[in-house]
């Protein structure tokens, strides 16, 4: 090719040169250089002599350019906010000047083969931030729906080098806990890392590979492309639903459908889709009971299904059965079938018919009357992710679900009227209600509402925007206060408010730590909305100690009790800790242009799913 080609427009020399009408485009030409070459020199003049800051000033505040005396009161105040703001202005002006400089002194000291390689990456993330994926469903019949990719899905690296490293650090965590599994515990569903062998809990039933599942979309996140391939080929050869298998409906959706259709919408790849719709298909028979309302437990070979033995009176709970919203819409959107979104709205339906005591949502509710169990209220355990699903429903149909709105911002106004309380020592907590009465205790699950709190600020109704934040930044000081007031510096299950203590555990069995995600989490969310850099400050605290105290020669394991000296290692290597807590510590510490908010809606397992825009904005 010729060199002329690679110039943003080229000259074609012309066999007419010496006619009159090329000499007056030539003199033009030469014009149209003088001019802008004087241009270029009055720009220098402002920006570069000395006192160009005095005498930008004074051109602002006279010709009133930025001072609105309307806004800020008197002219003194007036003139003080907008040499403020000219200060500022040029502060910035000369910041990007200088990072322009540096990076075009970087790019000359590259060598031509890296430049070359620059911008075949750069090539290659645009094309990637552009893809679309076809889909018919798996059904002839239907027309293919176009699908682009929102963007953000592979995020670029932070400019700031102190981020960058504390970035590379989680990736390096991530590839340390990923071949850890991957070398002693390929396949279950996940890894003892004292003991280094696999581990099932019987959540999956005899279903495998909960860890390759939940990683999946991780792994695509951080750019370990080996990895994801290697568990793509798993998936491919040995993920299968045909078992004989009796599975909790809540655990197998969050991590293995929504870890599915993260990864299709990643990667496109279509061996997710249709693992996605089969497992969802599997997962239909748990629907039909008089209500509608689904069971906790599915044998996914006979259809039979069954609440747990300790949930009141055979009631299926709020927090599994509200936990299923984001993954069956997304479901019917990508097979085409209706049946996915209609079991989920019908689940709606029969709450709104319900009375709610104070406005509250018990934890349990029994699928064959369709009554409440128990009148006990969690934001915790039990309850937790149903009132995330109300907010992110509502986020991920574009803001087109009123009644999803409806239901999160009065249930909301009801957790803050009767379970949110504050301390004397001025933490904030939310307790549980029991019947009416309060238990003075937040869980380690309960962190995660600071995110959900900062998420949904913005929709908030009657200007409680502010007040939604506030709420959600001393929910995060709260949990960190949880973590800081232990040995170990991790928080414990549980931590009480009530005998004298703030934010502590004082029951043995509610001191350990699980590798769990909520607060990390929240410090994600906080960070995101605030750009406070505590919260990242925060998360580098927690980052340590996982590093000095769940670090072992075959994994990560999670702790028997935080207030110990020395940890006690319980000797599990959560699937979550994969998905989730790696996943929200690594975004911590990226741009916000990675799963940006407005395009991405993360599951509670923290697999992103892509906000379902109207059909014409595909
Ligand atoms: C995860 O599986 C999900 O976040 C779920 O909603 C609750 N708890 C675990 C992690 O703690």
């Amino acid at each position: 090719m010729p060199a002329v080609a690679l110039l943003p427009f080229t000259i074609t020399p012309s066999r007419k040169s010496s006619s009159p009408s090329a000499f007056r485009l030539t003199e033009k030409f030469v014009l149209l250089l003088v001019f802008s070459a004087f241009i270029t020199l009055c720009f220098g003049a402002i920006f570069f002599l000395p006192d160009s800051s005095k005498l930008l000033s004074g051109v602002f505040f006279n010709s009133g350019v930025e001072t609105d005396t309307s806004k800020t009161g008197t002219d003194r105040d007036a003139n003080i906010f907008g040499a403020d703001s000219v200060e500022r202005k040029l502060a910035k002006i000369r910041k990007d000047h200088e990072k322009a400089l540096n990076e075009a002194k970087d790019t000359l000291q590259k060598k031509p083969d890296e430049i070359k390689q620059d911008i075949l990456s750069e090539k290659d993330k645009v094309a990637q931030e552009n893809m679309v994926f076809k889909t018919n469903g798996g059904d002839a019949a239907l027309p293919y729906l176009d699908f682009k990719r929102p963007p953000g899905a592979v995020g670029r690296e932070p400019a700031d080098p102190e981020t960058r490293q504390k970035r590379d650090k989680v990736k390096e965590m991530m590839k340390f806990a990923w071949d850890s599994y991957k070398h002693y515990a390929w396949g279950s569903n996940e890894l003892k890392p004292i003991s280094k062998q696999g581990h099932s809990s019987n959540l999956f039933g005899s279903i495998q590979g909960a860890t390759i599942v939940d990683a999946l979309d991780t792994l695509y996140i951080m750019d370990m492309q080996d990895e994801f391939k290697a568990a793509k080929e798993w998936i491919e050869k040995n993920l299968d639903f045909n078992v004989n298998a009796e599975v909790s409906v809540f655990e197998v959706n969050i991590r293995f459908v929504g870890g599915l259709l993260s990864a299709f919408y990643l990667s496109g790849e279509e061996v997710f889709r249709k693992k996605a719709v089969e497992l969802g298909e599997k997962l239909l028979p748990a629907f039909n009971t008089p209500t509608g309302v689904p069971w906790a437990l599915l044998n996914i070979k006979s259809g039979i299904g069954r609440n747990w033995p300790w949930a009141s009176g055979g009631s299926s709970i709020l927090a599994e059965f509200g936990t299923l919203h984001l993954e069956f819409m997304h479901l019917s959107e990508l097979s085409g079938k209706p049946v996915f979104a209609e079991k989920v709205m019908n689940i709606r339906k029969v709450l709104n018919r319900l009375d709610k005591p104070q406005g509250l949502y018990p934890n349990y509710l029994n699928p064959n009357s369709g009554q409440w169990g128990q009148h006990h209220v969690s934001v915790g355990g039990l309850g937790d992710s149903f009132y995330e699903y109300l907010l992110k429903a509502w986020l991920m149909s574009d803001k087109k679900d009123e009644e999803g709105k409806k239901m999160y911002y009065d249930s909301i106004q009801a957790i803050e009227t009767h379970l949110i309380r504050k301390s004397s020592g001025g933490l904030t907590y939310i307790a549980e209600w029991k019947g009416g009465l309060l238990e003075h205790k937040m869980g380690h699950l309960t962190c995660f509402a600071g995110g959900m709190f900062a998420l949904g600020a913005d929709g908030a109704p009657d200007d409680k925007t502010g007040h939604q934040m506030e709420l959600a930044a001393e929910i995060a000081r709260t949990c960190h206060e949880s973590y800081t007031r232990t040995n170990l510096k991790l928080g414990p299950e549980a931590f009480r408010f009530d005998g004298g203590v703030e934010a502590i555990a004082t029951r043995q069995n509610e001191k350990y730590f699980i590798l769990r995600p909520e607060v990390i989490e929240t410090y994600m969310y906080m960070w995101r909305y605030t750009h406070d850099p505590k919260y990242r400050q925060w998360g580098w605290e927690a980052l340590q100690a996982l590093e000095q105290h769940c670090r072992v020669e075959g994994g990560y394991s999670g702790i028997r009790d935080v207030y110990a000296s020395h940890p006690n290692l319980d000797d599990v290597q959560q699937s979550f800790f994969l998905a989730e807590t790696l996943k929200y510590l690594y975004l911590l510490f990226s741009d916000d242009d990675s799963l940006p908010f407005e395009h991405w809606v993360f599951n509670t397992e923290a697999h992103p799913l892509p906000v379902i825009k109207k059909r014409t904005d595909k």
